[in-house]
């Protein structure tokens, strides 16, 4: 029954039809699902099929923005409930988050932010194409413990050195742990580059942040 419904919201992501996407999640959640097994059983297998379809030339641009705009749209319903599920009274840790500048891929990004601000970080998500000095006076600004840095594109990589590059210029390396992802990213280039910590998907994220907390303290 569930099963039926998860499979649903995958089709209606890939099919495009974002109201439909959005009414299926609240239905899940109705039902009982737990909202990251919709995340994660539901929507973003529906991404990674769209996406195999871009790439084999099935699917051309508008159609994967519709299908990464159904699955925003039941991200903005699911954040509250992700979040009210592991409501935190003290802070875990401050985090800034943000896709590297040149690159516009978001929904990654925001997941691993909500999931972090789920768990008890407070973040601040600067959001999409965000520029190198961004990301420093932001991490000054805030005292931040951990920057969460988002690429997407294999030519877009190359920013997340450049951010830790002006860290390192800027004085702020030694007090803000890096944390890269991303499907290009990976655990080597997180250490050719640098970086503190490296996770596949947003429940490693939460695992390398507590675990670069602890490092800290
Ligand atoms: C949706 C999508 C888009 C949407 C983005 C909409 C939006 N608002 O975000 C749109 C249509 C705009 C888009 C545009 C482009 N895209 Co695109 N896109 C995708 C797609 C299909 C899915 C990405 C996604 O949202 N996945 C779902 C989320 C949940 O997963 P995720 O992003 O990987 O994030 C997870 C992990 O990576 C990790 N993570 C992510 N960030 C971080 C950060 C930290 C700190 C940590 C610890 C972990 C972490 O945790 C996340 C949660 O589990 C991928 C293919 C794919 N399957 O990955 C292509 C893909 C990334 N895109 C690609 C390309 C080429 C482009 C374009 C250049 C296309 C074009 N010709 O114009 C443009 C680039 C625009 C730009 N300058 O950025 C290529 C990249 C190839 C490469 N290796 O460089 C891919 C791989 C598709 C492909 N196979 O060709 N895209």
């Amino acid at each position: 029954m569930s099963e039926d419904l998860l499979a649903e919201i995958t089709e209606s992501v890939i099919g495009g039809e974002p109201e439909t996407v959005i009414a299926l999640t609240r239905q899940a959640l109705e039902m009982g699902l737990e909202p990251m097994e919709i995340i994660n059983q539901g929507l973003v297998p529906g991404m990674d099929i769209a996406g195999e379809k871009f790439s084999r030339g099935e699917f051309f641009l508008p159609h994967l923005l519709i299908a990464a705009k159904g699955m925003q749209n039941a991200m903005e319903l699911l954040e509250p409930e992700l979040v009210a599920r592991k409501q935190t009274f003290k802070s875990v840790g401050t985090v800034v988050i943000g896709t590297v500048q040149g690159d516009i891929h978001e929904i990654g990004k925001s997941l691993v932010g909500t999931m972090l601000s789920a768990n008890g970080f407070k973040v601040h998500d600067l959001g999409v194409d965000v520029r190198i000095e961004n990301f420093v006076s932001k991490i000054e600004e805030t005292r931040a413990d951990i920057v969460g840095l988002s690429a997407l594109l294999t030519t877009t990589m190359i920013g997340q050195r450049e951010v830790i590059e002006a860290l390192v210029e800027a004085g702020l390396r030694d007090r803000v742990k890096v944390l890269v992802g991303g499907a290009p990213v990976s655990q080597s280039w997180a250490e050719e580059i640098g970086a503190d910590g490296y996770a596949e998907d947003a429940t490693g994220a939460i695992q390398v942040a507590q675990k670069l907390m602890g490092a800290k303290s």
